[in-house]
């Protein structure tokens, strides 16, 4: 590896100022940052190799920390810290008073959700969603759930709310087929369900609405519920609706 792109990144505003040529050699220069760390730290190896293509695309396309990011589990999370300012101390990653191994809030205005327990990413991010929109604010909320953790209950539970809540979120399913050990199970077997030809093999892009998001006659309640969030740049509700809900 010849180029120095990591070294002139503090923030994610550095990386955008990156030609688009320059983002592969950053992503490589990131995984050897990673190899060479965690192999004297231990840590999370492979989920935060395989997301650091991720990590650089969200952080080019989003404008974090006012977009809010939330990493599910957070075991790969290593590139985000690379790139969010934490490059200078990313080798005292799980050490005494170093970088903690998952996103934590009191550690950088990067990490809005502090994580390690699998399944939570999509309900969390749900929240910010919704106070982003009682707040009347702009900004975008992004999930990134693997696919192991989105077999875990919590996640249904977000998903289930999110899909009938009228807000703007956005979930990536980061789906290898791995989750600590070989993901299983009928969501597993239905996520890796691929026609037989050799051309699906090669990992694609998919995006789903959620069904309210599909279907404007599907869509929630457009008036208040206690349960969810208010259209955006919906009022607050009057003290009638309240006391109703
Ligand atoms: C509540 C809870 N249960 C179990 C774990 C252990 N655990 C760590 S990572 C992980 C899942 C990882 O698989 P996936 O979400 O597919 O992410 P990948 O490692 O493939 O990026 C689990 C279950 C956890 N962190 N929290």
């Amino acid at each position: 590896m010849t180029t120095h792109h990591l070294d002139s990144i503090r923030t994610p505003d550095d990386l955008k100022r990156l030609p688009p040529e320059a983002l592969a050699e950053l992503a490589e220069e990131m995984r050897e940052r990673i190899v060479q760390v965690v192999s004297a730290n231990g840590g999370h190896l492979a989920p935060s190799l395989g997301t650091v293509e991720l990590t650089v695309a969200l952080h080019s396309v989003f404008d974090t920390p006012r977009d809010i990011l939330i990493w599910d589990v957070g075991h790969q999370s290593y590139g985000h810290k690379i790139l969010t300012g934490r490059n200078d101390r990313f080798d005292t990653i799980r050490q005494e008073n170093g970088l903690s191994g998952f996103p934590r809030r009191m550690e950088s205005e990067y990490d809005p959700f502090g994580t390690a327990h699998a399944s939570t990413a999509i309900s969390a991010a749900l929240g910010f969603a919704c106070a982003r929109d009682l707040k009347r604010e702009q900004h975008k909320v992004i999930a990134v759930v693997g696919d192991g953790a989105l077999t875990g209950g919590l996640a249904f539970e977000g998903l289930n709310q999110a899909g009938v809540v009228a807000t703007d979120l956005l979930v990536v399913l980061n789906d290898n087929s791995m989750s600590i050990s070989p993901n299983v199970g009928a969501i597993a077997r239905y996520l890796t369900r691929r026609p037989a030809s050799a051309g699906s093999r090669r990992p694609r892009p998919r995006t789903r609405r959620l069904p309210s998001q599909a279907d404007p006659s599907r869509t929630a309640d457009p008036g208040w519920s206690w349960t969810g969030c208010p259209p955006a740049g919906r009022r607050e509700p009057s003290s009638a609706a309240s006391r109703r809900a």
